[in-house]
């Protein structure tokens, strides 16, 4: 591309693309966010439909997903509430967590690398 001003390549100030120049190493570090799991673990107190409420209202999920997710856990002892970046995972279990508290269940979560 030719700069502003200059009419011909001949014209340009700078030094044509040379590979390392500023556009092609932002280029380069574009990476995709690193991704982590929301795990959901059972416990012998938290009632069903609580933990089924908390799948649909803070992760989205339809009655009939979040019912299935609630029952994986139940049966094996933990199951995959979403995969999300970072940020937006902790948002989520910290949010869990507060309601949980609120109505004095030991409901649980980890986040783990997907
Ligand atoms: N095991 C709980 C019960 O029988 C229900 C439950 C399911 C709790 C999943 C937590 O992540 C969980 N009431």
């Amino acid at each position: 591309m030719v700069e502003r001003g200059a009419k011909t390549m001949g014209d340009m100030i700078s030094p044509p693309d040379s590979g390392t120049d500023l556009k092609t190493k932002q280029r380069e570090e574009v990476k995709e966010p690193e991704m982590y799991k929301v795990l959901l673990l059972n416990d012998d107190f938290t009632p069903k439909e609580f933990v089924v409420e908390i799948l649909m209202t803070i992760f989205h999920k339809n009655r009939s997903t979040a019912w299935k997710t609630m029952l994986t856990a139940h049966q094996t002892g933990h199951s995959v509430a979403g995969v999300y970046t970072y940020d937006i995972a902790i948002t989520k279990v910290n949010e869990s967590r507060k309601k949980a508290k609120e109505e004095g269940y030991p409901l649980q979560f980890r986040i783990e690398g997907a």
